[in-house]
């Protein structure tokens, strides 16, 4: 039997089990990334495991997420990140080189090769042909100690592409229309390969733009053959070494396959507040915007703004639109600027933000009340632009542009005739903001490790106890994100680093009361809906839980990396066996689980019981032998410095 590209990569690193999906697997992970916002945690973690160097053969600390610095605590922060990164042989990307997953894709992403990162759209590398993976930083300070990556064997789902995209349809387009079809739940427990004749026409960033928002169906990652334009856009980033050609084999078996003809792609949209609430740009024609964003890990990319500057090009735009411009690195905003571009951006009013995140993790250019936004970003869950009551939609570069200059919804592909965009031949390499790590040895030693103050000790979790007798101190419904756990935006992220201050901010997107209910009860539990803790893989939404008390979480069902990081942090993730018992309980109700401690180390089944009503569930405790000795010791950290 032949194997498809991601099980090949699989192969190539599998440490523990088989290709069976649904079983534990452990991968050699090639390369981490980080980011500043899970990066404080992560390199914490790395410290408190007492290793000297990475054994990855590349690990890079990106600074793009909190950047917009209104007190010591972010640049504090970035200090730490480069001292420690410099002592234990990570390379810094200094703030203003870009966004990890557009820098990492230009420069150091190689096909064949494992990676995890400390951010749920680390598969964007799969538009090369990585096996690229979102993690909680916990897991990725593992990997950079050289422990292996454990994860679920997923099922492999095939996208197969046909024909070749329209004039002014993109490929966020493409990745629209695969989440109307499959949803925000329709990727998890799998892995999306692209294939067909349809794939020769994308070009690496194109591929980028999809496998990147695969992190919103859910899928483990996505990934696309390693072939001759890779190759092409290997050699633009001069690194024609890195490539090795990757194709699934003829006789591959999918789990599930698709057919997606590029040829009848017509410009799409993400209406409020979920990426796969997908309608036709033609079907929202005319209704009135006030604010355009363009950029992100998701669409950034070269071609993604040569292809807006050419729209915009000696217009101006629309007086009721505020547009923003994020260029993905330092390498496409100095290109842009060279090739005039930039100047075309900035004269039709274009507001330039630097190479970082900015809005689309609500960093500032929140829109007005109630706003309408139109953004190029990846995910418009309820809040996240830092604007409760805004409505943003999800769109491609081009219909943002054409959107702004008219002041309301706009299907580019009215545009007339779309200009012919050269891609570069050769891109422009400068290094000069990636800082290389102190020599091994004597050069390592004498790096001194800063901390600021807002640099808080990393809580510890406990051993599981014997009987769980607690409260329900939340009760929520389907697709909660993480964003709803664990807010971000200007206000929230410069905490990061600073759990108890962070937990001030615990699910007030639900329930303003709940952090000092929480705090109240002392120890509690939370019952969820379908797809708990979708979205970021930021741990800080399960470890700020564990440090308010939550002891377990009973759900429907769970998000991949948010169920592992529960585990990581010794929060106990239990789903209904039948789902409408989720009725039977009710906040602020008593529960009780007898044997507790014997059920997580032993026990696939356990009845909860409301104390209140006397009513009872079933529930599913669905572990390895690993997870269930990591949950009672109280978390991996635990686990892991017990097993030294
Ligand atoms: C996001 O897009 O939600 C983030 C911010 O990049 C997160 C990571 C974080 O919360 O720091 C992610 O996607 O993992
Ligand atoms: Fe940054 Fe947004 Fe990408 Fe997350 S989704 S990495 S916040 S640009």
């Amino acid at each position: 039997m032949g194997y498809t590209i991601a099980q090949k990569i699989i192969k190539d690193h599998l440490v523990v089990g088989d290709l069976t999906p649904g079983s534990e697997i452990a991968l050699k992970i090639d390369q981490t990334l980080t980011q500043d916002a899970t990066g404080t945690m992560a390199y914490l973690q790395f410290e408190a495991m007492g290793i000297e160097r990475v054994k990855t053969e590349l690990s890079v600390a990106y600074i793009d997420h909190n950047t917009l610095q209104a007190g010591f605590e972010n640049a504090d922060d970035h200090r730490y990140i480069q001292t420690v990164a410099k002592k234990h042989g990570i390379r810094f990307s200094r703030p203003g080189n870009g966004i990890c997953h557009q820098v990492h894709l230009e420069r150091f992403s190689r096909p064949g090769k494992t990676l995890v990162g400390s951010d749920s759209h680390t598969p964007t590398a799969g538009g090369i042909g990585m096996l690229a993976m979102g993690a909680g930083g916990l897991d990725v300070a593992v990997a950079m100690g050289g422990g292996a990556y454990y994860l679920t064997m997923p099922k492999m789902i095939r996208i197969n592409l046909t024909g070749k995209l329209p004039d002014f349809v993109g490929a966020k387009d493409v990745i629209l229309a695969v989440l109307k079809k499959l949803t925000v739940k329709g990727g998890v427990g799998a892995i999306i390969e692209y294939g067909g004749e349809g794939v020769k026409s994308l070009s690496v960033p194109q591929r980028a733009t999809i496998t990147n928002m695969g992190a919103e169906l859910g899928a483990t990652t996505s990934i696309f053959p390693s072939d001759e334009v890779t190759l092409k856009f290997l050699k633009a980033q001069d690194r024609a070494e890195d490539f090795i050609e990757l194709s699934a084999d003829s006789d591959a078996k999918y789990d599930a396959e698709y057919t997606l003809d590029l040829t009848t792609l017509v410009p799409l949209a993400a209406c409020p507040h979920s990426p796969d609430n997908v309608k036709t740009v033609s079907e929202l024609s005319g209704l009135a915007i006030n604010q355009v964003c363009i950029g992100s890990c998701t669409n950034s990319s070269m071609q993604d703004l040569l292809a807006v500057a050419e729209i915009l090009k000696g217009k101006t735009i629309h007086p009721d639109v505020s547009l923003s411009v994020s260029p993905g690195s330092k390498q496409v905003y100095t290109m842009l600027a060279e090739c005039g571009a930039l100047a075309d951006l900035i004269s039709a009013g274009a507001r330039i933000l630097e190479c970082a995140c900015g809005p689309c993790i609500g960093m500032g250019f929140s829109p007005q009340s109630a706003g309408v936004s139109l953004r190029t970003f990846n995910r418009n869950f309820l809040a996240r632009s830092g604007t409760a009551d805004a409505n943003v939609y999800l769109v491609s570069p081009e219909t943002a542009a054409a959107s702004a200059l008219t002041g309301v919804f706009t299907n580019p592909t009215k545009l007339g005739v779309a200009p012919k965009l050269e891609l570069p031949e050769q891109y422009l390499i400068n290094d000069n903001m990636i800082e290389m790590p102190a020599q091994d040895g004597k050069e390592a030693k004498q790096v001194c490790v800063q901390r600021g103050p807002n640099i808080k000790p990393i809580p510890v979790g406990k051993p599981i106890d014997r009987d769980l007798k607690t409260t329900i101190a939340l009760k929520v419904g389907d697709d909660i994100t993480t964003d709803h756990i664990m807010p971000a935006g200007t206000k929230v992220l410069p905490y990061r680093s600073n759990v108890p201050k962070l937990s001030e901010f615990c699910f007030t997107v639900c329930d303003k009361e709940f952090p000092e209910r929480a705090k109240r009860l002392g120890d509690s539990v939370i019952i969820g809906g379908v797809n708990y803790g979708q979205g970021s893989s930021r741990e800080h939404a399960a470890l700020v839980p564990s440090y308010l008390g939550v002891k377990a979480v009973v759900a429907k069902s769970f998000a991949r990396i948010h169920i592992a990081n529960l585990i990581n942090f010794g929060i106990v993730p239990m789903t209904f066996v039948n789902e409408t018992d989720y009725d039977k309980f009710a906040e602020g109700d008593g529960i009780e689980i007898v044997d507790f401690a014997n059920a997580v180390r032993t026990k696939e089944k356990v009845t909860l019981g409301n104390t209140t009503t006397g009513q009872t569930a079933e529930l599913k405790l669905n572990f390895t032998k690993r997870q269930r000795d990591i949950l009672l010791v109280g978390g991996l950290l635990n686990y892991t410095k017990n097993n030294a």
